[in-house]
């Protein structure tokens, strides 16, 4: 590998980082304004918006929804944070969601969430999303919204070249950021070079009831996989994988890790590996790692420990994975719809490097090979080049597609979306970015059927977009209207956490199918009080399980005696109503938790361990009705010698 670098672009990613100024600002608001754009964003009060955005929370760990064009909020759909809202990751149901091969981790740093396909188009089932830290994958199911499988991802480290699906669903990918001992073990980290190990994992997606289980793992050389995308249409069955710091340095990474003048697209062939697995290949390794599905009918997570993974050696298949140079440090791999263009976006470049998969494939079968890297082929970078897109920008990350023959490329340095035809690679049109751009998403953009009608671009700097708020604020989305030559910019609103990547869809495809209630006749939750008689409430030694239910305006058992300081008392509670949005809530004074909100028909557990005598009272925390303010209780706590029984009120005079 040739020893080069462009050291002005890199003072200018370590020192300059943001070329825009907030004069260009002023100037682009009055682009925009000169336009109907207020006019192609209003959704009357009532209306609902076209499209849900799905967008990553980043350090938040969690989802949030909105309304496209409106920029509108819809709801926060907590992922792998602790979310006290609702109860989640606090509640004894949810709990078991968080579990790890670490233990309880309350918090993560989510990434990028993909929307389920079949045959290359969104079907609106689910959304994934990687959890980068503690390596993990979510699935959120879009008839609940909420978040129902988390699977951990062992054997590697910042999750981050994930999680995004193949074109039927068959696979959520997910490779590491961070190449780590596999097994992991105590050597010195200057070992890293040969040592270290970079796995990408095939997660497979149940067709039927969308379980995730890890088909295989590739045991990759020790480069960074920062990105990833599907081949799709023709190249349905590759995945392509960027990689920087193939140096393999250990240290001083902004320096040593862009010394190469060309790092890697990992190309590879998944479904020869998969023929490969099912027909006995590969080896099984000890692991642990936490598979923890929501049920839906008991309202309960479970959490299993998984002890072993299958691990595939790329050399023992050979024709499944190839690198292609790709120059700078590529950040974001992206393929177009069609399945023929590899977008490489060379973070340290000016120029956007477009590969051709059909030019792959015939490198691969007349053998351009430039080298290997451990025993992996190199293909020759001109034979499988398509173009360049010149000038493009500065900092290419991120590349989305509009399906009518063009590619929209983020520039992070110079602070850009720039359009661009995917026929002549030249660049049509470029719109500044408040500021320093991260990802753009077009609804549909990793699939073979994009809506081009709107881009998202994400945003790292706010700065003096809002009102301030303190040295913390907001990061910042903008609007596009794409639907003509010239991007016209709409809106700018606030997004909650970093938002990474999002993923769109158009609201008719999920919207029908959101359900409204959780039906009391199917609720098999194991503590559930469905019927009139089922509150109670039971003592087991010093555990004491309350058996109780909501209504409006009323908790059955309202008041409670007998408990004792040392008491462990779970809350189990019921809301009876079955109507849409009427939820409860349910808080206890000095309960080290949070409170928690029930939907109808659902049931959710809460402790609360008492420390001192007295009577206490519990209240309803969702302004139910116009008798919300009666929704409360007592519950008497008595000295740990106490003889007093339990008894309740069951709500009669
Ligand atoms: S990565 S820009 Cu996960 Cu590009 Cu955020
Ligand atoms: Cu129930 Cu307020």
């Amino acid at each position: 590998m040739r020893k080069s670098i462009n050291i002005s672009i890199l003072v200018l990613l370590i020192t300059g980082l943001f070329s825009c100024n907030t004069n260009d600002s002023k100037d682009g608001d009055k682009g925009a304004l000169a336009s109907n754009a207020a006019e192609k964003v209003y959704v009357a009060p009532g209306e609902h918006d076209e499209f849900y955005a799905f967008v990553s929370g980043g350090y938040s760990g969690n989802l949030t929804v909105y309304g496209l064009p409106s920029g509108r909020m819809f709801k926060e759909i907590p992922v792998f944070s602790q979310f006290p809202t609702s109860g989640y990751g606090y509640s004894e149901e949810t709990k078991p969601m968080l579990n790890t091969s670490h233990g309880f981790i309350p918090w993560d740093d989510a990434h990028h969430p993909d929307i389920s396909q079949t045959s290359g188009k969104l079907d609106g089932r689910w959304v994934f999303i990687n959890g980068n830290n503690t390596p993990r994958i979510a699935k959120i199911d879009l008839k609940t919204f909420e978040t129902t499988e988390i699977i951990e991802v062992p054997n590697s480290a910042g999750n981050h070249s994930s999680s995004f699906v193949t074109e039927n669903t068959e696979y959520v990918v997910a490779g590491t950021r961070f190449s780590v001992p596999v097994p992991q073990q105590d050597i010195a980290i200057n070992e890293y070079k040969g040592k270290f190990k970079g796995a990408l994992s095939f997660i497979s997606v149940d067709p039927e009831d969308g379980i995730m289980s890890i088909k295989f793992q590739l045991m990759m050389p020790g480069f960074n996989y920062d990105l990833s995308h599907p081949g799709r249409g023709k190249s349905h069955g590759w995945f392509f994988f960027t990689t920087y710091n193939t140096e393999e340095a250990n240290s001083l990474l902004e320096v040593n890790a862009s010394q190469n003048d060309k790092d890697f697209i990992a190309a590879v062939n998944w479904k020869k590996i998969e023929e490969y697995v099912n027909n006995g290949g590969g080896k099984m390794m000890p692991a642990n790692y936490a598979h923890n599905v929501y049920d839906d009918d008991t309202h309960t997570a479970t959490s299993t420990m998984m002890k072993e993974v299958l691990v595939v050696d790329p050399l023992e298949v050979p024709g499944a994975v190839f690198l292609l140079p790709t120059p700078k440090s590529p950040h974001g791999v992206d393929i177009d719809p069609s399945g023929e263009y590899i977008i490489g976006n060379g973070k340290l470049s000016a120029d956007l490097t477009i590969h051709s998969f059909t030019k792959m494939i015939s490198a691969i079968e007349n053998k351009k090979f430039d080298g290997d890297a451990y025993g992996i082929p190199i293909l020759k970078f001109e034979e499988i080049l398509r173009g360049t897109v010149k000038q493009a920008g500065l900092g290419p990350l991120h590349t989305e597609f509009d399906g009518k023959g063009n590619g929209y490329t983020t520039f992070f340095i110079s602070s850009e979306l720039v359009k661009w035809d995917l026929e002549t690679l030249e660049v049509i049109d470029r719109k500044p970015n408040y500021y320093s751009v991260g990802h753009v998403m077009i609804p549909g953009g990793n699939s073979a059927h994009p809506f081009g009608k709107y881009a998202v671009s994400m945003n790292k700097i706010t700065k003096d977009r809002y009102l301030p708020t303190g040295p913390e604020l907001e990061h910042s989305a903008q609007l596009f209207d794409i639907t003509g030559e010239k991007m016209e910019l709409l809106l700018d609103f606030p997004t909650h956490g970093e938002p990474h990547y999002a993923a769109g869809i158009p609201a008719s495809i999920i919207k029908e199918n959101s359900q409204k209630i959780y039906k009391l006749a199917e609720n098999e939750h194991e503590y559930a009080a469905i019927a009139n008689g089922d509150a109670r409430v039971e003592r087991d030694g010093n555990e004491v399980h309350v058996y109780m239910t909501m209504i409006r305006s009323h908790f059955t058992p309202d008041n409670i005696e007998g408990i004792k300081v040392g008491d462990k008392v779970y809350f189990h509670i019921t809301n009876h109503e079955q109507d849409f949005d009427v939820p409860h809530g349910f808080a206890m004074i000095g309960a080290n938790s949070s409170g928690l909100l029930i939907m109808p028909g659902q049931t959710k557990t809460t402790v609360w361990e008492p420390k001192e005598v007295g009577v206490w009272p519990f209240y309803c925390t969702d302004f139910c009705s116009a008798l919300h303010q009666e929704m409360q209780g007592y519950v008497r706590v008595s000295p740990k010698s106490s003889k007093l029984e339990l008894s309740w009120s069951l709500g009669e005079d």
